[in-house]
């Protein structure tokens, strides 16, 4: 039978792979976006002109509770994905009351609208490996959170709040702890993203150098694409439960770099400079490793796209935003 799903956070890197993965699979989607002054929905235009009678939005924001009720009450939804988030972590350090109200105070808008009108919708709740913060890894569904952000705490609160639901009131609510996971589609100001555009703005000389942070810390790293079915596999299972989705490989932010860099033939320690006043966090999250065995067992799930393959797709990917191949990149390095 034909499903409806409502997505959260659709104008994002992870709302924009799943609406397309539902979308394949023949879903009616309405993905809620907030208003903003600029457009926000590039990652999504291709969707409406595709999908004209299958996929469309929908004004509404975590932090406004009646637009969350009308949403749910007009769409009645078979499965909701709750994407949506302020989910930069180094911003959360800025902006702590408002990530912690979208963040955490969201979830429960809507599995509380969930339960008092009675719809039976599935919900997965999108969690976060920054929940693990400073425990050692590898981490799995059994590792203590101890978050070092408030991005951090405020996604502990989502995922307890997500279970409370599940337990006390026996509905189908369900966590998804993934890894950081990446794409072409990645914000601008995620470190991975930085990295691979600032190498195609170097070749173009709008930049002379890229500015920093930590480069020591170590982030399991895997493709959007891929972990997008992990998180519609969540919701396809007899029970709610909670699943660790990672690569189980880590590397540092310098191996990013140097692997990026070495892409197009440059030697990145010409062309990085480190700003530790503008981009050190008061409180750093050292390591990051996930241990999927959970999900590799019950999800039958398992990432494709692996660091090298990654690192490629995306520095591929923002040459050709500036109308470069490949080849004609390495020759200009060269020249450099
Ligand atoms: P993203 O690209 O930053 O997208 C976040 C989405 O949330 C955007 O559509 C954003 O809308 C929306 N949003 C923000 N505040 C909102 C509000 N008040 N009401 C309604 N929508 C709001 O994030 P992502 O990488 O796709 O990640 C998706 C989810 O997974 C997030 O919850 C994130 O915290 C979590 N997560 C991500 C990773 C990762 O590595 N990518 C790892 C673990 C967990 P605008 O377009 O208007 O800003
Ligand atoms: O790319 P990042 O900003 O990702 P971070 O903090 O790991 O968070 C991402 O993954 C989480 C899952 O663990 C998600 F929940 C969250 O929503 C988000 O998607 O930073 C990665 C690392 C950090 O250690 C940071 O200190 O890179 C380091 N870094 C070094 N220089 C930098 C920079 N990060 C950013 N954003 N910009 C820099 O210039």
């Amino acid at each position: 039978m034909k499903k409806k799903a409502l997505i959260f956070g659709v104008t994002g890197q992870d709302g924009s792979y799943l609406s397309e993965l539902l979308l394949k699979k023949n879903y009616d989607v309405i993905g809620v976006m907030r208003r903003s002054s600029s457009f926000n929905t590039a990652r999504i235009d291709h969707l409406y002109k595709l999908y004209p009678n299958k996929f469309d939005t929908s004004y509404g924001d975590l932090s406004d509770l009646n637009s969350i009720e009308r949403n749910l009450e007009k769409f009645e939804p078979d499965e909701i994905y709750n994407l949506a988030a302020q989910s930069h972590v180094g911003v959360s350090f800025e902006i702590s009351d408002s990530t912690f109200n979208i963040n955490a105070f969201g979830p429960l808008n809507i599995l509380q609208v969930l339960k008092n009108k009675g719809i039976k919708s599935k919900y997965y709740q999108a969690c976060s490996s920054e929940m693990f913060g400073i425990s050692p890894p590898p981490q799995n569904e059994n590792t203590e959170f101890q978050p070092q952000s408030i991005y951090g705490v405020s996604k502990v609160s989502a995922y307890y709040t997500t279970r409370y639901y599940r337990q006390a009131f026996n509905m189908f609510a369900a966590n998804g702890i993934l890894f950081n996971h990446e794409s072409p589609r990645r914000g601008l100001n995620f470190v991975t993203r930085k990295i691979t555009i600032g190498i195609a703005k170097i070749l173009t000389k709008e930049i002379n150098f890229l500015e920093l942070g930590n480069l020591s810390a170590r982030r399991d790293w895997g493709f959007a694409g891929d972990y997008v079915e992990a998180i519609w596999n969540i919701l396809q299972q007899d029970k709610p439960d909670d699943f660790v989705i990672s690569t189980g490989e880590n590397y540092s932010i310098e191996d990013f770099v140097r692997e990026a860099f070495s892409i197009v033939g440059l030697d990145w320690k010409r062309f990085v400079k480190s700003n530790v006043s503008r981009y050190l966090r008061p409180s750093e999250v050292p390591s990051l490793l996930g241990d999927s065995s959970k999900a590799i067992k019950k999800l039958k799930w398992k990432p494709k796209v692996l660091f090298k393959d990654l690192c490629l797709m995306m520095v591929e990917n923002d040459l050709k935003s500036f109308n470069l191949t490949l080849d004609e990149a390495k020759k200009i390095a060269k020249k450099l």
